[in-house]
């Protein structure tokens, strides 16, 4: 891919030789977690290919979308309504980053113990190293934690493209009318950046045009419930990351396509690991893409991820958008309310994910839960325990990990979850 994208590359500001290293690093991580599973559905070739072209063909398709006049609008958060951006032509693609890059450049301006997350993002841009932040026409904040809402003061700063929008702590009535406010001051904004009007038509189109999204990404999480599970975890957890960055149309019917495989998997009874393989359900802080280290310890330990309660994974395609609208207000407004049902532990009180997390479990067939946080995460790291007693108290087993993107601790964590496992497997817990 490198010598055909050189150019393109270079005329966004990358740093070449730092973005050649990477490429050629993800490569390997790649084909080590990834293409060495036994048993993939034929219906990955897709995803491996978006993933080989990640920095490639689909920057080109950006650039080709800005030439015809399309803004790019990056975005950090599930509560940003990507019906919004499709309504303005806009082209959505997730910003969160899972490596660990540009650390020593991040740290310049944020401290130390800050989450990896948000040091990936800040590394990307400061490392000269992501296509998407420079082909971004807009990026899209939100005050969530503490970390995210400060670090994009900065990231102003260095790139002039940040408008934040303000997230209630709160559910109540008044949170929904200040995030139904925020909404709308989203849509002039969207307006004004691309010049194109919001029109119930162009809703209309866009919302049955991430509902599908959302519906096929439902398909395959029910589809995980089976024994033997037709899909590894670490794939499923691709394609979710994938969903944030794809073009949407495409990537539904792709999704649904593999959907179409697994089934005749369960039809036959076959699954990617054997029946009766230990299943757990992760939740907690997302894993932005490349970050698949959880997932691949756990099923690289005997164990198979066959959930995520996280933002990339069911918080993000769990409620679909009513699209029985009247107005574009009303529309609006119901954006408003799909969002506010999602439960971030950036709320307060957050009962309701706690909730989510057994009802999953349950839906899922878990036979336990692996609590993950990004360490320096505090709204996750400190959730966990209200997590850890309810989760206890429904009769499963609760691991807490606290991690980073390094593999320092990969070892470690290793023998933690083995150890968790065997526990299941034993009956020692249950
Ligand atoms: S709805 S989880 S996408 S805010 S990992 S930066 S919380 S310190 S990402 Fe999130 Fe929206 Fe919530 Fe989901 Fe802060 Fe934690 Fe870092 Fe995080």
């Amino acid at each position: 891919m490198s010598e055909n994208y050189r150019e393109m590359w270079a005329s966004l500001g990358l740093n070449l030789d730092a973005h050649q290293g990477l490429l050629a690093v993800l490569s390997d991580a790649y084909q080590n977690i990834y293409l060495s599973q036994k048993n993939r559905p034929a219906g990955m070739g897709y995803f491996d290919f978006v993933i080989s072209e990640v920095h490639g063909l689909r920057i080109v398709e950006l650039l080709d979308a800005k030439k015809e006049g399309k803004a790019i609008i990056g975005t950090f958060c599930v509560y940003v309504p990507e019906e919004l951006i499709l309504a303005v032509d806009g082209v959505s693609i997730g910003l969160c980053a899972g490596a660990d890059v540009g650390t020593e450049e991040a740290e310049k301006y944020i401290p130390r113990n800050t989450c990896a997350l948000i040091k990936g993002f800040m590394g990307f841009k400061l490392a000269g190293l992501c296509p998407y932040i420079e082909s971004a026409d807009l990026i899209i904040g939100e005050t969530t934690c503490d970390g995210k809402k400060k670090a994009y003061e900065i990231f102003d700063e260095i790139t002039n493209k940040v408008y934040v929008m303000e997230l209630p702590n709160k559910k109540g009535e008044d949170g929904r009318r200040l995030w139904t406010n925020e909404i709308r001051k989203l849509a002039v904004k969207l307006s004004q950046v691309t010049g194109r009007q919001i029109t119930i038509d162009k809703l209309r189109g866009a919302a049955v045009i991430v509902n599908a999204k959302r519906r096929a990404l439902k398909r395959l999480s029910a589809l995980r419930a089976h024994d033997p599970v037709p899909i590894s975890g670490l794939d499923a957890l691709l394609i979710n990351q994938v969903s944030f960055y794809d073009d949407p149309v495409r990537f539904t019917t792709k999704l649904n396509e593999l959907c179409d495989e697994l089934d005749r998997r369960v039809r036959e009874g076959s699954g990617v690991v054997p029946k009766g393989t230990t299943r757990l359900l992760v939740s907690g802080s997302p894993m932005a893409i490349p970050n698949w280290k959880l997932h691949s310890i756990i099923e690289g330990s005997g164990g198979i991820v066959v959930g995520e309660e996280a933002c990339v994974g069911e918080r993000n395609f769990g409620a679909l958008l009513d699209e029985g609208f009247s107005t574009v207000d009303d529309a609006l407004q119901k954006m408003a309310d799909r969002s506010m049902g999602i439960n971030c532990a950036c709320f307060t009180p957050n009962d309701d994910r706690l909730t989510d997390i057994k009802n999953l479990s349950s839906t899922l067939r878990a036979q336990g839960v692996v609590h993950y946080a990004l360490q320096f995460c505090t709204p996750y790291m400190i959730e966990a325990y209200r997590a850890k007693t309810a989760v206890e108290a429904a009769g499963l087993p609760f691991l807490r990990i606290e991690t980073d993107y390094s593999l320092e601790d990969a070892g470690q964590l290793k023998t933690r979850v083995e150890a968790f496992i065997e526990m299941i497997r034993d009956g020692i817990v249950s």
